[in-house]
């Protein structure tokens, strides 16, 4: 039997996502634990799978909350957790949004990307709103990927009323570079714009965020992302140690393996195209401004990965924000995870039913952790997650954080076997 059925999950999904708003909804001065509290033992009996029938109301009322929204759907779909989930901005191609070009310049590939800050509003549950700082708008900024050696070039403008900085965590030959306030341009003040250049170094899963103090207001009011750098097989050739953990001999067929793992990593070789590849950025809101996180989330909506409406084969109602993440259980799938959480020391990444190998850094082309269920990220810590549903049979998985109040407050989601 597959972990949960469809209608559990769905109740799961509501249930909890029903509290969490209404919490919000009806107190402008909530503190999570007045959410985790104040509506009774509904959420963490919903979380062992199974026991979620308690008696919550799951009719969806518009009125109750004034202007919050019904609490299944959100009425704001400029940003879609589903499509960030693989957009990548490669500088050939990417987003809309992302003005991105790719070129070659003194023999390097040039991948360049520009890049604003401004004030806005996002959704972070349904009808409830956060005044964010963004990255071209967007929450979490637009993921950039190269490959390793690349030139990664930011044309940076800022149209936020606060300065802003780019803080790349790559390696970074020239200070100037490196997004802090009193190097280079230091910070940029409204309408103030920079050019940052980096090499895209080491091969990984890396973060970037705002530098500006304070540095947990910048990060937390959502100026962060992840520049994902795809190791070049023919270096990986070269300097297979460069890529591994491990002093022991390296035979021709050890070498081969490091190339033909870095192949899949790179999305310019064919191999790349045989996994499923998907970004997500662990975030967490204060929407109170008391320095703790009310809600939670990947990608920024809780629970957009949730169980809403499906007819149990994959497929969803048209218009429905919250679905499971489908996956086909014979391709590899391989999740570049990343924890901007602020106020949190620490974010985590559980499957149910499953265990898989986890790249600390995604700097090494062999796992650190190998058949694990359970990995913890500290602030601004990143890797992949590579999982293997084969054997399983179709249905839901859920995945969530296992601090377990993260997980009521909207970081936990399902994958949808099919
Ligand atoms: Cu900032």
């Amino acid at each position: 039997m597959p972990s949960i059925n469809y209608d559990s999950a769905t109740e799961v999904t509501e249930l909890l996502e029903e509290r969490l708003v209404k919490s919000l909804g009806s107190d402008t001065s909530v503190n999570r634990r007045t959410v985790l509290g104040g509506l009774g033992v509904a959420g963490s009996a919903a979380l062992g799978v199974g026991s979620a029938q308690t008696g919550a109301d799951p009719g969806h009322d518009d009125d109750e909350h004034g202007t919050f929204g019904a609490v299944d759907e959100y009425r704001d779909t400029d940003f879609d957790p589903h499509q960030f989930l693989t957009t990548f901005n490669t500088g050939a191609s990417g987003q809309e949004s992302v003005p991105q070009r790719i070129y070659e310049e003194n023999g390097r590939t040039v991948r360049e990307f520009e890049f604003t800050a401004v004030d806005t509003t996002i959704t972070i549950a349904p009808g409830i709103e956060f005044e964010a700082w963004a990255f071209n708008g967007q929450v979490p900024g637009p993921t950039i990927r190269a490959v390793e050696g690349d030139l990664i070039r930011v044309k940076f403008e800022n149209f936020g009323r606060h300065a802003h900085t780019i803080h790349p965590h790559l390696k970074n030959l020239n200070p100037e570079m490196d997004g802090i306030p009193q190097n280079g341009p230091g910070v940029l003040d409204t309408d103030e714009s920079f050019t940052y250049e980096w090499i895209a170094q080491p091969a990984g899963t890396h973060f970037y965020h705002c530098h500006s103090l304070p540095l947990k207001e910048h990060l937390h009011r959502g100026l962060y992302g992840t520049i994902i750098v795809d190791p070049d097989p023919e270096r990986v050739r070269e300097n297979p140690r460069d890529y591994v953990n491990y002093h022991g001999p390296i035979d021709q067929e050890f070498r081969e393996r490091l190339v033909e793992e870095a192949k899949s990593r790179n999305h310019q070789y064919a191999e790349n195209d045989a996994v499923n590849e998907m970004v997500m950025v662990m975030n967490s809101f204060d929407t109170n401004f008391d320095g703790e996180n009310e809600v939670y989330a990947a990608n920024t909506r809780a629970f957009a990965y949730g169980v809403g409406e499906t007819d149990a084969e994959g497929n969803w109602k048209a218009g429905q924000t919250k679905r499971p993440i489908r996956i086909d259980k014979n391709e590899r799938q391989r999740v570049y995870l990343t924890n901007a959480t602020e106020f949190d020391f620490i974010n985590s990444f559980h499957t149910h039913s499953q265990f898989f190998d986890y790249y600390d850094h995604g700097t090494t082309l062999l796992p650190t952790s190998k058949t694990v269920d359970t990995i913890m990220q500290t602030q601004a810590q990143r890797g992949i997650i590579e999982l293997d549903y084969s054997d399983h049979q179709p249905g839901l998985y859920m995945f969530h954080a296992h601090q377990s109040e993260f997980a009521e407050l909207g970081w936990m989601s399902f994958f949808e076997v099919v």
